[in-house]
């Protein structure tokens, strides 16, 4: 079993449903257990700044699929949640990403791990640092919590910290 990490973003319709189907999703597939989870986040948009604000949580698993199938797998859980064909990096009703698997490096055309802006953006390194803080980046050697000291300036509020 790998630990993996799979960071989760919304910017359109019921973005805290999206989040939590997706969670729900993940804790139904098979060859999949979700360990532990962020509270949810509302983000300042990075890339495009002119599109809604986005929920953002990170969720952490342990797996028995490699990167392919576990990119398969969010790939399906996107589809399932009703994503439409969205512009990079614009609106979408749900995003999953694989963030981190294992130590393992990953570098093809569509699939990169670590995240290739894992370590720029604090919409994803401020929920990771909630529940892993002192996890190491395998390439930049360093943890998320000194990631955080040059991230991105955007801001990232606590939206409300577990489903009731
Ligand atoms: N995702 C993007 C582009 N910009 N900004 C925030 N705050 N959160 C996201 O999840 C996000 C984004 C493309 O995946
Ligand atoms: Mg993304
Ligand atoms: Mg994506």
């Amino acid at each position: 079993m790998v630990r993996a990490f799979i960071g989760l973003g919304s910017n359109l319709g019921h973005r805290e449903d999206f989040i939590e189907g997706a969670i729900s999703a993940l804790a139904h597939t098979p060859g999949v257990l979700v360990r532990r989870r962020s509270a949810l986040y509302e983000t300042e948009p990075v890339e495009i700044a002119e599109q809604p604000w986005f929920v953002n949580a990170v969720v952490e698993i342990e797996t028995d699929l490699s990167p392919r199938e576990l990119l398969a797998v969010c790939k399906q859980i996107e589809r399932a949640l009703g994503r439409q064909d969205n512009l990079r990096y614009g609106p979408r009703e749900i995003d999953l990403d694989i963030l981190l698997y294992g130590d393992s490096i990953v570098n093809e055309k569509d699939l990169q791990i670590p995240h290739a802006q894992l370590h720029r953006r604090r919409f994803v390194l401020v929920p990771l640092a909630e529940i892993a803080p002192a996890v190491v980046h395998p390439i930049l050697h360093r943890s998320v919590v000194e990631l955080l000291r040059d991230a991105d300036p955007k801001e990232v509020r606590l939206l409300r910290s577990q489903k009731s």
